[in-house]
């Protein structure tokens, strides 16, 4: 009897593969693997396990609110963006593994300090991705892109950061959700792990994760249409009318995290859209920042057959140009990223 995709998933997260079996196994199959990539892994894991136990407890543990700074996006700062952030570069900085970080949180590139060990992947993160939904106990997450140094590079040269998508090594993002989940892609598919608190370990629970074609379901901040071209207006004037391919309305889903809302349309079929706001001067170019957000989903979204763009390019084909760049964003199933892309071509 053929076994369908879910019998897998919840054969696998019985039988018990941890995430650490997962990459020993990758690291097999790749006679150049050093192991510095599954250790890399490894230190990220802990970060977000510590994420996950004071995201449980924050309402318990005078974790929820602002600090009352405002970050290099002019953002408010809450407490657990700072717990998120501080617990990231505490590790990542002892683990001998990294060259340079970037993080949402810091205006400028985070060194690693002189007396710590260097290694060779450079790093840049979102700690705590849509956090302004944490006070109210909804989805938010951690996202991560990771690059190799260049060579001929210092550590802290910005050069390290200002790079292609498509040069990543790899990207995931961590959900603290219903469940607390690891998305992640190393270039050979996308493989989701579920924490089983009992035994404390990430258990393989979405082997190599595909998105359909087409999907059903458009997530966008709609309150913004006023603000938008016309051309975006049109695309998502098509995802709401029964004039589209698939002769309905698509279903809206907004949840504000987009990485929560970026899991379900990854798992259900969908199209996520943050577009350019012409007028709001804080965001001409959407809100996004390219390589903490944009560029890891847009990783992740292809391995997954899906695809993310601009509006006039491939995500994974901009270079940045900044450290905080902002890039409009349309990510999500491959024939509505297409579709959108066409409309916004004005064709
Ligand atoms: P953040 O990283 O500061 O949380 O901002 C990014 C978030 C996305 O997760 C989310 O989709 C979007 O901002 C929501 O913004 P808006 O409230 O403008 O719709
Ligand atoms: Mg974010």
């Amino acid at each position: 009897m053929q076994q369908t995709e879910i019998q897998r998933a919840n054969q696998s997260y019985r039988l018990g593969i941890t995430i650490t079996e997962h990459l020993l196994l990758c690291e097999d199959e790749c006679p150049a693997a050093t192991g510095q990539f599954t250790r890399l892994l490894s230190e990220l894991i802990i970060s977000a396990k510590l994420i996950s136990r004071e995201v449980n407890k924050a309402g318990l543990a005078d974790l929820l609110g602002a600090t009352g700074n405002v970050n290099v996006q002019g953002e408010n700062v809450r407490k657990l963006d700072e717990f998120a952030n501080q617990a990231l570069i505490h590790r990542m900085e002892r683990s001998g593994l990294i060259c340079a970080m970037a993080s949402e949180e810091n205006a400028d590139i985070i060194k690693i300090p002189d007396n710590m060990p260097k290694g060779n992947y450079i790093l840049a993160f979102d700690p705590l991705d849509g956090s302004s939904n944490v006070d109210a106990n909804a989805s938010i997450g951690t996202i991560f892109s990771i690059h190799r140094k260049i060579e001929q590079e210092e550590c802290s040269s910005l050069n390290n950061f200002l790079r292609y998508g498509y040069e990543q090594v790899a990207a995931g993002y961590f959900l603290y959700g219903s469940s607390t989940m690891l998305v992640y892609t190393a270039g050979k598919g996308v493989h989701g792990f579920t924490l089983d608190p009992s035994v404390g370990e990430f258990l393989l629970s979405h082997r190599s994760i595909t998105m359909p074609e087409r999907g059903t379901i458009y997530s966008v901040n709609e309150s913004y249409t006023e603000f938008w071209d016309d051309r975006t207006r049109n695309v998502v004037n098509y995802f709401k009318s029964s004039n589209n391919k698939r002769g309905k309305p698509y279903t809206a889903r907004y949840i504000g995290a987009m990485v929560a809302d970026f899991h379900r349309n990854l798992l259900y079929g969908g199209i996520y859209m943050y577009p350019a706001d012409r007028q709001d001067p804080h965001k001409p170019h959407g809100k996004l920042r390219l390589l903490c957000e944009a560029a890891p989903l847009a990783f992740i979204a292809e391995q997954a057959g899906g695809a993310a763009t601009d509006g006039s390019q491939r995500i994974l084909d901009i270079k940045a140009t900044e450290l905080h760049e902002r890039v409009p964003l349309f990510i999500g199933c491959k024939e509505d990223v297409a579709k959108a892309m066409v409309i916004l071509r004005g064709a």
